[in-house]
This record gives C-alpha cells, structure tokens and sequence, in this order.
C-alpha cells in the first residue's frame, strides 16, 4: 500500500518535472542565465505546436494516463531522454505494451504536454 501511494505521487511528479524537462535540457547550467532565457524562448516557441517522436515504451501506469518514452531528440523541443508523457485518453495505449518501439504525437499547450496520439512500429 505504502509503495502504491509513492507511485502515486511519482507520476503527479512526473507532470510536474515534465514542463522543467523541456525548460532545461541536460546539460544545461541553472546558473547560465542565458542559456536559460534562450530555453524559455524555446519553450514559448513550442507552444501550440505538435511534434511526431520515436521511442520505446518503459513503463505506462496502471491507470493508463501516463506513458515512460525512452524518446529520440525531438528536433526543436527536446534532447533524447527517458520521461513521463501524460496521455490525452486511457484508450491510447490499447495494444501497446513495454518494450514496443512506437511512434508518437506529443501536442504542446501553455500548461501541459501530452501524447495524443500513439502506435506501435515495427522494428
Ligand atoms: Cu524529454
């Protein structure tokens, strides 16, 4: 039960480092304020587009609104990394299991990101 509520807590977490994932890529120091403005600009740009990525599926939860992409450079958004995408519908991930290297559409809006739209790709 006590690892239920962790889990629980991890993925409203993980919504949350979510918009910090976009904002500082790896490698970036928070203390380069440049850097950090020109991330910004990066993000405001994101905003209102839809990006098509690749990756393979690590984890999805239990109740299906969140999905682990280990995901390849996004071109203009983000760096390849393992992270948390929330899913737009708990229908999404139908068929779609751990381990499938799928192909994905992440829409980005002023407050959240999420996937939209998956499926499963042939290796
Ligand atoms: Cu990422």
């Amino acid at each position: 039960m006590r690892c239920r509520t962790k889990s629980r807590w991890y993925w409203l977490l993980a919504g949350l480092v979510l918009a910090g994932c976009a904002r500082e890529p790896a490698g970036t120091p928070s203390s380069d304020r440049g850097a950090a403005v020109s991330a910004d600009t990066a993000v405001a740009e994101a905003v209102g587009q839809t990006y098509e990525a690749t990756g393979v599926v690590r984890n999805i939860t239990p109740s299906r609104d969140f999905i682990v992409i280990e995901h390849e450079a996004i071109p203009g958004f983000m760096d390849a990394m393992t992270m948390p995408f929330a899913l737009h519908d708990t229908t999404l991930v139908a068929g779609i299991a751990r381990g499938d290297r799928v192909r994905f559409d992440l829409i980005v809006e002023n407050d959240r990101v999420y996937v939209r739209r998956i499926e499963k790709v042939r290796e």
